[in-house]
């Protein structure tokens, strides 16, 4: 997969990160493959119209695969609109993840927030994350927790981000009217070796392994 949007201090953001995948969509059911997320729920409010409901997913996935999420609808004023990979139990841990990584196009500006369980508590749900400019075409994007760029929508009460505390992944509208998104091939990033630390000093794991590579899934 390519990193091709990149914005923040890093760069090229996406090199020394593996990936873990959450969902590709091509078992077509809402259930992310990835352990630690367990459902894909839609959401709209009352006065928005989103389409599919409830979740299901559509041919004609990214990079030629059978399969991706296509939400569409009208968001109405002060409305909301979003899809979102739900935390298995309600909360996972994140911390050892540099951020996520997904394919998107569509038309208009999208929001891919991380939303953590203290911000619930915060009652405010002004998730961390960063909005995108969507294309017609795919794109892949990359989204790192240390980004300057990954932060709160600035209309909530202020809340530093706990990755430990991860309840979801969204993606949704950030402005009202019309809006239609394509996703695909969701990722957590993870820290790839550096080989020129010891492993015992890098992640904890059986001495040998090969110290942070990892595309299989954590539990
Ligand atoms: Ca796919």
């Amino acid at each position: 997969m390519r990193a091709i949007d990149c914005a923040g201090k890093q760069s090229p953001c996406a090199a020394a990160l593996s990936e873990e995948l959450v969902d590709d969509f091509e078992d077509g059911d809402a259930r992310p493959v990835h352990p630690r997320f367990e459902a894909w729920p839609v959401y709209a409010d009352a006065a928005s119209t989103i389409s599919p409901a409830p979740f299901a997913t559509a041919a004609h996935g990214a990079n030629g695969s059978g399969r991706a999420i296509h939400v569409s609808g009208t968001v109405a004023d002060k409305g909301y609109l979003s899809v979102a990979a739900m935390a298995a139990g309600g909360s996972t841990d994140l911390s050892a993840y540099a951020g996520i990584a997904f394919s998107a196009r569509g038309v208009g500006l999208v929001r891919d927030n991380v939303g953590t369980t203290d911000i619930d508590v915060a009652g405010n749900y002004d998730d961390c994350g960063r909005s995108i400019f969507l294309t017609p075409t795919w794109r892949r994007y990359v989204i790192r927790f240390d980004d300057p760029d990954f932060a709160q929508g600035n209309w909530g009460i202020r809340t530093a981000f706990a990755p430990s505390k991860v309840g979801r992944l969204v993606f949704a509208n950030v402005q009202y009217g019309p809006l239609d998104f394509w996703v695909d091939d969701v990722v957590l990033l993870e820290p790839a070796a550096k080989p020129w630390l010891p492993s015992r000093s890098w992640k904890k794991g059986p001495l040998g392994a090969a110290s942070g590579v990892s595309s299989a899934h954590r539990g």
